[in-house]
């Protein structure tokens, strides 16, 4: 198996919980800001400029109730330019057969113009959501920045995890990949029923993405988005995974019940994404369960299974399975 080192050591940031808005609390009636900020997507980058949901990557986590009904006042104050340099692998490999749009950085590849010019209008569409047409975030009902949208959510529907993301026609990719994803959860009776956890810090929502990160002209990862495409399949794969907002955080758990919340809107790693939880430490210890979505390219043409730098260490692979593949 190829093993790339990381140039990001993992496990060293706490897996962060999303800000949290109970649409009861607000009489269903609730207000996001969607602008530009910045985050720290690891403990050793530098802030990276995004796009986001309250300023939070991911967004807040949005909680509503069966039959209640929440109004959204999207208010899109994007004040900044598109915060991503998206490009084109040059190649589809390096000399050693690495995919190059797995490596970190540009890899020389000239940075995308019309991406850059993308001007902050945005649309958003309530995935899973069963929502009238004229709420449903079309990719082509767009308001600017400066201007708002009003959108009611029957929230006629079972109890689910859903997301809310932008939806503009032709660059959803790129908007999401800036930033702009939040989860969405409806709550029934039925539900309740089971007596699972609900809310912090037995019930965790986790939004699954991939990031890659330009780099300076010493190779030291310079925080800036990067948004690097296969020139053959055209997907992009990047090579760290990011868990609300942090690359391979770590959950210290309590000898509990935990109900784990995972989605997965990655532009392109599909189908086998997981979610690597073990002890690693001893008795007495807390319990740390650090987060590892691991996925292949679907690709037949690919030289390898996996196209991340590999979190490394005894403890990882020791500890955590990878998917039909021994570490080597
Ligand atoms: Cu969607």
């Amino acid at each position: 198996m190829l093993s790339l080192a990381s140039p990001l050591t993992p496990f060293v940031d706490a897996l962060p919980v999303p800000a949290r808005i109970l649409a009861s609390e607000h009489g269903g009636e609730l207000t996001v800001r969607i602008r530009a900020a910045t985050h720290r997507f690891h403990r050793d980058l530098p802030e990276s400029r995004v796009w986001a949901y309250d300023g939070g990557i991911p967004g807040p986590v949005i909680e509503a109730e069966r039959g209640q009904q929440v109004r959204v006042h999207w208010r899109n104050e994007i004040g900044e330019a598109y915060p991503v340099s998206v490009t084109l692998a040059p190649t589809e490999t390096d000399s050693d057969g690495v995919p190059v749009q797995c490596l970190p950085g540009l890899s020389g590849g000239t940075p995308d113009p019309n991406a850059a010019a993308l001007s902050g209008y945005t649309v958003v569409h309530l995935h899973g959501g069963v929502t009238a047409a004229m709420y449903d975030g079309w990719t082509e009902n767009l308001f600017a920045p400066g201007q708002h949208a009003i959108s009611d959510y029957a929230m006629d529907q079972r109890a689910a995890l859903m997301w809310y993301h932008d939806h503009v026609m032709g660059a959803t990719q790129l908007t999401v990949y800036a930033g702009l994803a939040g989860l969405w959860i409806i709550r029934d009776g039925r539900e309740r029923e089971l007596g699972l956890p609900e809310g912090p810090p037995f019930e965790v929502p986790m939004l699954l993405q991939d990031r890659n990160f330009g780099q300076d002209a010493n190779g030291r990862l310079t925080g800036e988005l990067v948004h690097k495409t296969d020139p053959g399949t055209m997907e992009a794969f990047a090579p760290f995974t990011v868990v609300n907002g942090k690359v391979w955080p770590v959950l210290d758990v309590q000898p509990a019940m935990y109900r784990m919340r995972m989605l997965n809107p990655m532009p392109a790693r599909s189908g086998s994404s997981c979610c690597a939880m073990a002890s690693r430490s001893s008795a007495g210890s807390p319990r740390s369960a650090p987060m590892a979505a691991c996925s292949g390219p679907r690709s037949p043409s690919r030289p390898t299974g996996s196209c991340s730098p590999q979190p490394s260490g005894p403890t990882f692979w020791s500890t955590f399975p990878t998917f039909g593949q021994a570490p080597s």
